[in-house]
């Protein structure tokens, strides 16, 4: 007797210790494993990840000074060698906290906010093929006593749409029309425009096996569920190969230390090992001089190693009744087909706190055709002019602690979470249709659990 009534309380507590412990596996609230920071604060972008150990903290905090140096024209005692052309002159400028940028409302600040160019080709697989005069990358600042290669202005059109419940919002598309003072702009030139994007938690993509990121794909979409994720495949000029990408907005550096070597040379104009050559050669602005590398090589390590050790803050809301309905959303209609909850990374980095770790960054790292209205018509090796990779999630709703702004997707268009959502389309048609349908708790609910991402 006495033991079936133990036995009755005990199922009791459990079915309502289930009810209560709900959806969630522990191990979800601490989406970059080990490497999790626990802290939630403004600085939470800026931690070094939680199980390194003394010596690779030290060389992270010696990556950190470079990231938020300040460059400045040669000759000087410090972090020398900005421009003569650039975009801005520290990586900090335009990742702040290492968060997103902020969209910018005018060409006078670009903040963030840098314009990739090119002309067609008759084989993008290759990469995209430079600009005469202007190169891959427009760059709209310079140093005193030469000329920038141009202008950006900014225009915005603004629709309105209805949710199924009679609900409207508007998407706010911006326009973007580039003018050169040192160039003619070819008619057929092609603009990506791209935002500055949160740097936390990359070493742990990095560290995903490529097969785990190739598995996912469906490029003729043999499921027929609409979604044909495909991989992009990039030239990486530290190894002089053709490699997987996964970094970019399309995925279109293979490594971070390449990332790292193009972003100091293109958007600040360091030359370096991998870019030995300044961003503005045979340019008019260019002295056409052969200088030593304008970083260092280990000065370059460093400051690669520092967006390969940053860690990601905790969960928020975490097994919170809406944040836990707004999980079931998700997986129902199906955010997840891209938006690939976890991993567990490979065993082969060679800096140790990055391997066998369980992971929730909610992406494939594939590339996807969103719609024409998110598309930028410029092709990145595989990417077409529609594509684009599947953003980490993780993180995102940290973005108004850390950096006072919500702004989304690949130029900051969108103004928060659900408008990012709402500018899906092409692949991701579906989703958008089903988030339309939802009731205003619903939305809420998932909005709620994305940005406890
Ligand atoms: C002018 C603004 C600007 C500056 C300066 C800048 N970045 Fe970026 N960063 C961007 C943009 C825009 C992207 C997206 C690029 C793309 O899609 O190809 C990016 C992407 C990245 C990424 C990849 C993130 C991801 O999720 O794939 C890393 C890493 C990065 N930057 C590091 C740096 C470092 C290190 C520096 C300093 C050497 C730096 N950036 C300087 C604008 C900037
Ligand atoms: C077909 C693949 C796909 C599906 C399905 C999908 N997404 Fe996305 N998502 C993307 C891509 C690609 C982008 C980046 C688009 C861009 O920047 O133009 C993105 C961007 C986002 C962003 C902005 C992230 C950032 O850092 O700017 C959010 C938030 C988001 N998705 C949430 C969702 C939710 C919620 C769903 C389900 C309703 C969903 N996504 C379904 C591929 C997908
Ligand atoms: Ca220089
Ligand atoms: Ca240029
Ligand atoms: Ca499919």
């Amino acid at each position: 007797m006495k033991k079936l009534f133990y036995i009755s309380i005990l199922t009791l507590c459990l079915s309502c210790g289930k009810d209560k412990q709900s959806i969630n596996e522990a191990s979800e609230e601490f989406p970059g494993g080990a490497t999790t920071y626990n802290n939630i604060f403004s600085g939470s972008f800026e931690q070094p990840s939680n199980n390194m150990n003394a010596a690779e903290v030290a060389l992270h905090l010696e990556g950190d000074a470079h990231f938020e140096a300040m460059f400045v024209g040669s000759p000087a005692v410090r972090n020398q060698g900005l421009g003569p052309i650039f975009n801005h002159a520290s990586c900090a400028l335009c990742h702040p906290k290492n968060g997103k940028s902020a969209q910018p409302f005018s060409g006078s600040d670009l903040k963030g906010l840098l314009f990739r160019v090119s002309i067609p080709s008759a084989d993008e697989s290759q990469g995209p093929t430079p600009v005469p005069g202007l190169g891959g990358q427009f760059q709209q600042r310079s140093l005193v006593g030469t000329t920038a290669e141009g202008s950006v202005n900014i225009t915005f059109t603004e629709t309105t749409h209805y949710f199924a419940d009679g609900t409207t919002y508007t998407l706010r598309k911006p326009h973007y029309t580039l003018t050169s003072t040192t160039a003619t702009i070819p008619a057929n030139m092609m603009v990506s425009p791209r935002i500055a994007q949160q740097v936390i938690g990359l070493g742990l993509l990095e560290a995903i096996s490529e097969a785990d990121i190739t598995a996912q794909q469906d490029i003729s979409d043999f499921n027929g569920d609409g979604i044909s994720g495909k991989a992009n495949k990039v030239f990486n000029p530290v190894s002089g190969l053709f490699e997987l990408g996964r970094f970019g907005w399309k995925a279109n550096n293979a490594t971070l230390l390449e990332q790292t070597a193009g972003a100091i040379h293109q958007d600040i104009g360091i030359t370096n090992f991998v870019f030995p050559k300044e961003a503005a050669y045979g340019q008019i602005q260019d002295d056409g001089m052969d200088d030593e590398p304008e970083i260092d090589s280990i000065s370059l390590v460093k400051l690669a190693f520092y967006t390969q050790s940053l860690a990601v803050p905790k969960r928020r809301y975490f097994n919170d009744k809406d944040a836990d309905n707004g999980k079931e959303i998700f997986f129902r209609i199906g955010c997840n087909k891209c938006h690939t909850q976890k991993y567990i990374t490979g065993n082969t980095s060679p800096f140790a706190f990055l391997n066998n770790q369980t992971i929730y960054p909610y992406t494939d790292l594939l590339l996807h055709d969103m719609g024409s209205e998110l598309a930028d018509g410029r092709p990145d090796f595989l990417a077409n002019g529609n594509e684009w990779r599947t953003p980490p999630l993780w993180g995102i709703g940290l973005s108004e602690l850390v950096n006072g702004h919500t702004s989304l997707l690949h130029d900051g268009r969108a103004r928060n979470i659900l408008e990012a959502i709402m500018w899906h389309g092409g692949e991701a048609e579906n989703q958008k249709t089903e988030v339309a349908k939802l009731s205003k708790k619903e939305r809420d609910d998932l909005v709620k659990f994305v940005s406890s991402l």
